[in-house]
């Protein structure tokens, strides 16, 4: 017996569950691995808390793969490149004053390699289907397998509880949702609620990206286009560095709110 099947079996259930243990009560859950899920949990590493991403798809990277419209390529502006320049991915000038070029392939898997390289860990092909609340504050995640979700079968799901929680889902971020229609909180906002994206205004959508990355609710952040949306912004299509930045300052402020 201890045939190598066995042993490559064995060498992967070990090994997945020790990072899984590892990360059952952490500091940071980001929930969403997109431009500015993975800029945060790398700058959240470095500062020496325990980051798990949470990524309902098989590939993390989110919107950055496709480009614009499949033409895989992204454009940054001057003032974000020194973050994708800390990640080692390259870029170009374009033929635009103020504007940038990057493979979009490189550029999701060098966000990827680069979180993970600085210590974040990250949970693919899981969905974070709920939220856990306790004494007004998010305390944790609910997490369940993508597939299973899919296949709606009746499954009850697992728990990680977080000192932070980060909606970094995108458009429709679904984990402030979950705080507002499900918890019943009222967050940051003129409303208390989800304002809701705005039509295509590139310059006003990525400025009020990183005005509006904060947190919401004690518990609860948002970054990226979940932050857009819950503070009503325009939205921007294939420009990136207000995704970047949106990073950048969300790690910024929960290293600030997890030293108190
Ligand atoms: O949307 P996404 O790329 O996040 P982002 O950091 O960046 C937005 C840009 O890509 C792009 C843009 C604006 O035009 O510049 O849209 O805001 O990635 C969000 C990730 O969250 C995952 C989803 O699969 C995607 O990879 N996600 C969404 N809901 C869940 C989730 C969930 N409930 N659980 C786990 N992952």
């Amino acid at each position: 017996m201890n045939a190598t099947e066995e042993r490559i079996t064995g060498a992967i259930v070990r090994s997945y569950f020790e990072k899984l243990q590892q990360h059952l009560a952490i500091d940071v859950a980001i929930v969403g691995a997109g431009p500015s899920g993975l800029v945060a949990a790398r700058d959240l590493a470095r500062a020496g808390l325990r980051v798990a991403l949470f990524e309902s798809k098989l590939a993390p990277g989110g919107g950055i793969w496709g480009g614009g419209m499949l033409f895989n390529e992204i454009v940054v502006q001057a003032d974000a490149l020194p973050i994708l320049d800390d990640f080692g991915i390259r870029h170009r000038p374009a033929d635009a004053p103020g504007l940038h070029t990057a493979d979009a392939v490189e550029v999701a898997s060098g966000l990827i390699f680069g979180a993970l390289q600085a210590g974040a860990t990250l949970f693919n092909a899981i969905r974070v289907e709920d939220i856990v609340f306790h004494e007004d504050r998010i305390a944790g995640v609910v997490i369940q397998w993508t597939p299973i979700a899919r296949l709606q079968m009746h499954v009850d799901p697992l728990v990680v509880m977080a000192r932070a929680v980060v909606d970094g889902t995108g458009h429709p971020s679904e984990i402030v949702a979950m705080a507002t229609r499900k918890a019943g909180v009222r967050i940051d906002t003129p409303t208390g609620d989800i304002l809701g994206e705005r039509p295509m205004w590139v310059d006003q959508g990525e400025a009020s990206t990183v005005e509006q990355t904060r947190r919401l609710y004690p518990g609860l952040y948002a970054c990226g286009m979940a932050a857009n949306n819950v503070g009503g912004g325009f939205r921007m299509g294939p420009i990136f560095g207000g995704m970047l930045k949106s990073g950048r300052k969300l790690a910024r402020l929960i290293v600030e709110d997890l030293r108190d």
